[in-house]
């Protein structure tokens, strides 16, 4: 079994390779929920609906979230109505957020609702929220303090980033399967997502990350940030806010000492020594992910990188007992 450690839009593209190259059903995605947030007083899980809608092949693919085709009648109301509706959910979308709210709202947690509509939308990869408890990633700005969406969507990432955190967190426990999916996997990946407020945050669940620290499996991770810049989103302004470097040594220092490989694009070879440098072994390829041949290629290349820090493990093993 794989379990990967998943944002948004990079996971999903990943994970989109990785289902051509291994069954979707061995592929457990642990997918970050501090991006969450209720609006018309809907509960909305991006990251988990990214994943989501990739995977059952519905995603709008210029825009990497919500339903391709999508209508907008309901937000058009809502406008009209005086609702604040700088948040573009669409109608299909929207009734995805309707119907997830009503199950909470009736008992269930954010991992049953999102394992019935995984499998209602014959997604054979197990989606598993980080976290059935509610935690808000928010970036410290001049303005104050902003939830990740306000700061990304609203105010464009125009705010300069300060600080970041993640409220909630130290109580919250790690969703069921979490754990025992990082104990059980034969292969960890780590997403190309945002370092900081994606990956971040699924490690700031208490347990996640001494549990891919205790695990026997090999820990890759495929970089988000391409010579110097990440492909979408805005990894750059927070990963300086922490103290990061924007560049393939950033993310090295971010993972170190929890990652065995670092996959690296080919425009980084130059940096590769620097990356072996904070103690991760490097695999070089194309990591730009455009169309499904490019995506496959990237989820053998992480397989193998995988492969080869098994081997690599085994030698340093064998070299100590002799
Ligand atoms: N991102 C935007 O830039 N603008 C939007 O209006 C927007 C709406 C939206 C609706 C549903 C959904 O699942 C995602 C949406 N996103 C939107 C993307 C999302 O906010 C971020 O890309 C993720 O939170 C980061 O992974």
């Amino acid at each position: 079994m794989i379990a990967v450690l998943a944002g948004g839009v990079g996971a999903a593209r990943f994970l989109e390779g990785l289902v051509q190259v291994v069954p979707p059903e061995t592929i457990v995605a642990i997918v970050n929920t501090g991006d969450d947030m209720a609006f018309h007083g809907l509960h909305v899980s991006p990251d988990i609906d990214i994943v989501m809608y990739t995977l059952a092949g519905i995603v709008d693919p210029s825009q990497g979230w919500g339903i391709r085709d999508d209508t907008t009648y309901a937000l058009s109301m809502l406008a009209t109505l005086g609702a604040d509706t700088w948040f573009k959910l669409g109608d299909q979308d929207l009734a995805v957020h309707i119907r997830r709210t009503e199950l909470l709202r009736a008992g269930w947690t954010l991992s049953q609702v999102t394992d019935a509509f995984r499998r209602a939308l014959n997604v054979g990869v197990r989606l598993l929220p980080m976290s059935d408890d509610p935690v808000a990633t928010e970036i410290a700005t001049p303005a104050g303090w902003l939830h990740f969406q306000q700061y990304l969507v609203q105010r464009r990432a125009r705010d300069e980033a300060l600080g970041i955190r993640f409220v909630g967190v130290e109580q919250a426990r790690p969703a069921p399967g979490v754990l025992e999916a990082l104990r059980a996997a034969e292969v960890i990946v780590i997403a190309p997502s945002n370092p900081v407020v994606s990956i971040g945050t699924i490690l700031a669940v208490p347990g996640v990350r001494d549990a891919i620290m205790a695990s026997s499996a090999p820990v890759v991770a495929v970089s988000p940030i391409i010579a110097g810049a990440p492909v979408k989103g805005p990894a750059a302004p927070l990963m300086r806010a922490v103290g990061l470097e924007v560049s393939v040594r950033g993310v090295a220092a971010c993972y170190c000492g929890l990652i065995d490989v670092l996959v690296i694009d080919r425009a980084d070879a130059d940096l590769a020594d620097d990356v072996r440098a904070s103690g991760a072994e490097v695999t070089v390829t194309e990591t730009i992910m455009r169309g499904p041949a490019e995506k496959r290629r990237l989820a053998e290349a992480t397989l193998a990188a995988a492969r080869t820090a098994v081997r690599r493990r085994a030698y340093q093993r064998v070299s100590q007992e002799g």
